[in-house]
């Protein structure tokens, strides 16, 4: 059923209404939640998507939690983009472990059009191999955004990160409006989106309420919704803040089940500080998505030994890609 067919699917929540499912008790949130997860998804199935960054660090914005930012402190190897066979080995290793997505992340305020032509010839590459495509490569003009689209893309990742009060507290080189602008491009070539945030980054409790009030209140849900918890990286804005109490994540997960039903809710960064037990009440939260792999973009991810285990033990299953749009177009090196 179409989203906008589905009475479920709402985009009118309220703060209030917001605020009562948080404090509802943790077990009645939970089994809420469950239930309408179960309702809409196969609950022992989990998607996977494995991340690359195809270029790393020196990006201009000044992200507090990012080590990627020029202005912040962290140690980083920069790299300049990736070449296209490099990439394509990634994806193929991602593809033999079991990933049904693959995501690469450019470190940039947004792509010149020399650089999205690369990326372009990455995308129908990587799609070329069976998987489905992700890019997330910072801000997009109407024009870029139907480039992609004509190149096969499946997904664009553009987080709002957090609530629009607490957004200049984070980041001063773009405005939340800047972002809701990418989304509706993205939106409206047809492009899946994947839009979530960063929860424990030192936010109110109100917040989180308002991030998922802007990210449910879109005119269509993001398909995909990441809830990263921050990864504190010495050198950053953000490292030291407070650390998150696992409950508090928990909850986070099981609000976007109930709010964006339809979405995929991803267990995002964050998991190599979590417990196997915190993660498995994420999923029974309702989150169906994560990244896998050892590495995230520049930090650490469980390793996926540990992470097939965790599977195993849970009885959960990987989903299978879903392409939504075959591409007859072959990248400039003809290798995929
Ligand atoms: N430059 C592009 C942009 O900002 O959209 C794409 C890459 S950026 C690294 C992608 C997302 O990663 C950010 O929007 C943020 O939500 C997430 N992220 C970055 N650093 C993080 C950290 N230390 N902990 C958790 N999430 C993080
Ligand atoms: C998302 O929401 N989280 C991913 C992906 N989308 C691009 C990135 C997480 C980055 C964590 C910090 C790092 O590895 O640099
Ligand atoms: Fe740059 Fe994206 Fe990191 Fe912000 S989150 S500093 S835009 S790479």
């Amino acid at each position: 059923m179409p989203e906008s067919d589905n009475p479920e699917v709402r985009n009118d929540w309220s703060k209030q209404e917001i605020s009562s499912l948080f404090e509802l008790p943790f077990n009645d949130l939970l089994f809420q939640a469950q239930t309408i997860h179960r309702q809409h998804f196969d609950p022992n199935q989990v998607q996977v998507s494995t991340l690359l960054s195809i270029k790393t660090g020196a990006c201009p914005e000044d992200c507090g939690y990012c080590s990627q930012s020029a202005r912040n402190d962290a140690e980083l190897e920069r790299e300049r983009l990736l070449p296209l066979d490099e990439v394509v080995e990634q994806a193929q290793l991602a593809r033999d472990n079991g990933a049904s997505r693959f995501c690469m992340g450019a470190a940039w305020r947004n792509p010149t059009d020399k650089n999205l032509d690369k990326v372009i010839d990455m995308i129908i590459a990587v799609k070329g191999l069976g998987l489905e495509t992700c890019v997330t490569l910072g801000m997009l003009t109407n024009e870029q955004t139907k480039r992609l689209k004509d190149a096969g893309l499946d997904y664009y990742n553009h987080n709002l990160d957090t609530s629009p009060e607490y957004y200049g507290d984070i980041i001063t080189t773009r405005t939340y409006q800047d972002r809701l602008d990418t989304l509706q491009h993205v939106r409206e070539a047809n492009i899946n989106v994947c839009s979530g945030g960063i929860i424990g980054m030192g936010e109110k409790k109100e917040d989180r309420v308002s991030l998922l009030q802007q990210l449910a209140n879109l005119p269509q849900h993001p398909e995909s919704v990441p809830i990263n918890m921050l990864v504190q990286v010495e050198g950053t804005p953000l490292h030291g803040v407070e650390k998150l109490d696992a409950l508090d994540f928990i909850r986070t997960i099981a609000v976007a089940r109930i709010m964006m039903p339809t979405s995929y809710v991803r267990l995002s960064a964050g998991r190599t500080e979590m417990s196997d037990e915190t993660q498995a009440l994420c999923f029974f939260a309702g989150a169906n998505s994560i990244f896998y792999g050892d590495k995230l973009l520049t930090t650490d991810n469980p390793d996926q030994d540990h992470d097939q285990l965790l599977f195993d033990r849970l009885g959960l299953k990987k989903a299978h890609a879903n392409i939504t749009q075959e591409t007859t177009r072959q990248p400039a090196c003809g290798c995929a």
